[in-house]
This record gives structure tokens, sequence and C-alpha cells, in this order.
């Protein structure tokens, strides 16, 4: 079905008449269909235009409905691909994945847009990390990572400089570019806490600032035990769901 008649189909009208401002029939008839499942994750909502046309409403109307919505992390907004349901995403917490690989296992297509990539002097804070002396020179990358055109993660890599050829190795995978030096972490040490976006960094993501993130930083080791990435990535807590196994020790 296409998309538009599949949601005026759900919602073919709203109800003048009663007590309940129309924004908010809108919104709870929307989040009803989400709940059910009527409207599946990504699925795109007509334009506002249009809801606001077919269901003889102001646009301030629609406006207001979805962005309650989009609050609430049911919807998300997407400059130039409009308006669609969130799909949120189940990631092991507990493996040594890269994004490339947790993304492509769901289907998603990954791109990246790079902020940074570069050789330079070690920083104090990754001396300490890596516990290499000041003077010595590590790959910093720093990138918007998407899934299909959504961006969710935003990732800050250090990289050890006996780990690669040169910046210009990483391309769409930093750990492709280390598997194919014998670097690729074998295992690694994981942090994570509950944070919010800074105003820049809700910029790059497209989400509000104060929305909820999930800071995590890894330190990766190559098979000889040697620390070769020290990444710091900031999640969407709005589309993300970490999940692990766990037993009796
Ligand atoms: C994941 C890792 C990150 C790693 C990156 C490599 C977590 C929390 N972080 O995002 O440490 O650097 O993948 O991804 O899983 P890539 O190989 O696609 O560049």
């Amino acid at each position: 079905m296409e998309q538009g008649s599949q949601f005026f189909s759900r919602i073919p009208s709203l109800d003048d008449a009663s007590p309940t401002p129309l924004y908010m029939q809108l919104q709870d008839l929307i989040r009803t269909a989400i709940e059910s499942g009527a409207f599946p994750p990504r699925l795109t909502l007509p334009a506002e235009r249009d809801i606001s046309e077919q269901l003889g409403i102001s646009r301030v109307t629609v406006r207001k409905a979805i962005s309650g919505l989009v609050e609430d992390g049911l919807l998300v907004r997407q400059q130039g691909s409009g308006t669609f349901v969130m799909s949120r995403i189940d990631k092991q917490f507990g493996k040594l994945s890269s994004f490339s690989e947790d993304m492509a296992a769901k289907g998603r297509m990954v791109t990246s847009k790079w902020l940074g990539r570069t050789k330079a002097n070690i920083s104090t804070e990754e001396a300490l990390a890596f516990g290499l002396s000041l003077g010595s020179q590590v790959y910093r990358f720093r990138r918007v990572r998407y899934a299909d055109a959504e961006p969710m993660a935003i990732e800050v890599t250090t990289i050890a400089e006996t780990a690669l050829p040169s910046e210009t190795a990483v391309g769409a995978s930093i750990y492709d570019a280390l598997a194919q030096q014998g670097q690729r972490p074998v295992r690694a040490m994981q942090r994570l806490r509950a944070v919010l976006f800074e105003p820049a960094q809700a910029q790059l993501l497209g989400v509000e600032p104060g929305g909820p993130a999930l800071y995590i930083e890894r330190r990766g080791y190559n098979s000889k035990g040697l620390m070769i990435e020290f990444t710091k990535s900031w999640y969407r807590g709005d589309a993300y769901d970490f999940v692990s196994e766990i037993s009796c020790m």
C-alpha cells in the first residue's frame, strides 16, 4: 500500500465536536497506530501539508502533534527525507563488533560523515589511556555514523601509530582497515554511561539539544595484548537498546 494511503486509511478524519484538542486527537491516533504496529518502523508519514489538507486542519496543528511525538521518541524528523516512525536498534553490548557490522546485520546501509582524519601528536588523555609517552603520534578519526540516511552516533577514535600505515588507509570501516594490518582488536574494555547531548552534538545528529545519549568508551587490544583503539562514542539514546546475555558465574 502506498504510504500516504496507509496513513489516511488509519486516520481518515478527526472529531471537530470533541472537547479534545485536534492536535491531541491526531497525536493519540498516530501513537496508537505505532504502538499497535499498524504504522511499522521506518514508515514515512505524509508531508505536513498533505496531512493538513486531507484532514482539514491547520499545518500548525499538524506540526504541534508531530513535534510532541518526535520529543517522545516515536517519530524522527529528518531534513530532506520527511518524518518517519522510529526504529530502535538492539545492540549486543558484550560483542566486539564494529558499527559497520552491526548495521549490516540489521540490513541497514552504513555511511559516515568525516569530521576529521589526521595523524597528530598524542594528547595527555590519549597518552594516559594508551600508556604511551607524550611526543608519540596517533591517528585520530572523527565521524558521524549513519544507518541509511539516519544519523545514529558520533565517534571519536584514536588508533595507535603502529596499527595503521597512514590515516588514508581507513575508508568506510576502521575495523576493516585494522583487520587488513592484522591489528583488529580481539578484546576490549567498555564503559557506558548516560549523558545528555551538547548543542553541537545534537545539531550533528539532528536531535534536540539535551536529548538522551549513551556515551561509550572502548579500549581495544590486539592479539598481542597491545592497546590499539581508544574510541569515544555518543549513541542516540532514543534509538538504541543495549542488550547482553547474562548467566550465573
Ligand atoms: C563501534 C565501536 C567503536 C569502533 C567502531 C568501528 C561500539 C560501542 N563502538 O561503533 O569502538 O571503533 O564500531 O566501526 O560498538 P567501523 O569499523 O564501522 O569503522
